[in-house]
């Protein structure tokens, strides 16, 4: 028996887990370099068009992308069961400004560590995106919300970046989440500016916050302040008080 057949399934998935979070491409184009790239690859036999060593990838990968839950996405609810959430985690919230103010101010790092304003009238240039989606928190209450806003991936595509790992915090820097790319660019992760219909009051997180379904509370920031795009693993407040970093998909 080799090193590798005496590995505990447990051991064997926590390795799986770590691959899949570096990303497959990268995995398939290492592959392919080790076994004497495309031209190696094209004189094995074809298997339904693609030639096997990538095939397989292709496989291991889909398999792995259910596996992992890498490939799932948070439960929709029909809009109508939408209700008021709690108001959950003060951290960073400018309450003493009763309503939000009329324009979002809203500062972007680049991954090269240079900042700019974002200016808000170009979030009229994305498409608005309704989700209803469940709000949970880790203290174990959850609550089913309409929320409307833009989709994270299209913001970053609007500005033309993208990184491993995307930074978030309020604009006094006291609560701040870390996602990887995988969470950031989900198709359910939001900047939101209205909640249930209404515009979403400083509580709540006005004038702007993010909506990760696919993740507990803790990572929906409320009061984004500003985003950064970076390569490094950002600080994240609840990861600093010892819990898991993911906290969900
Ligand atoms: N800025 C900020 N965002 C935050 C928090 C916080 O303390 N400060 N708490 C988080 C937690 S633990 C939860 S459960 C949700 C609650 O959102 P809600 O108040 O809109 O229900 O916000 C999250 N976002
Ligand atoms: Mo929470």
């Amino acid at each position: 028996m080799n090193q590798h057949s005496e590995k505990s399934p447990v051991e064997v998935d926590t390795r799986l887990k770590r691959m899949s979070r570096r990303g497959f491409v990268g995995a398939g184009l290492t592959l392919l370099a080790a076994g004497g790239g495309l031209k190696w690859l094209g004189s094995q036999t074809p298997d339904d068009g693609i030639a096997w060593p990538l095939r397989r990838i292709f496989e291991f990968n889909e398999r792995l992308w259910l596996a992992t839950g890498e490939g799932r996405a948070a439960r929709e609810f029909p809009a109508g069961l939408a209700r008021e959430p709690r108001v959950n985690g003060p951290i960073g919230l400018d309450l003493k400004t009763p309503r939000p103010p009329e324009r979002i101010v809203l500062r972007v790092e680049g991954p090269d560590g240079s900042r700019k304003n974002f200016d808000p009238t170009d979030f009229a240039r994305l498409p608005r995106v309704e989700s209803t989606t469940e709000l949970k928190c880790v203290e174990g209450w959850s609550t089913v919300v309409g929320w409307s806003g833009y989709r994270f991936a299209d913001f970053a595509r609007l500005l033309n970046i993208s990184t491993t790992y995307v930074g978030l915090e309020t604009p006094d820097r006291a609560y701040y989440v870390g996602l990887d790319a995988f969470a950031a660019w989900h198709p359910q992760t939001l900047l939101c500016d209205l909640m249930n219909g209404q515009p979403l009051n400083r509580s709540h997180g006005g004038p702007l916050r993010l909506v990760i379904p696919t993740k507990y509370g803790v990572k929906n920031l409320k009061n984004i302040g500003m985003i950064r795009f970076t390569e490094n693993r950002p600080r994240d407040f609840w990861a600093e008080q010892g819990y898991d970093w993911y906290l969900g998909l």
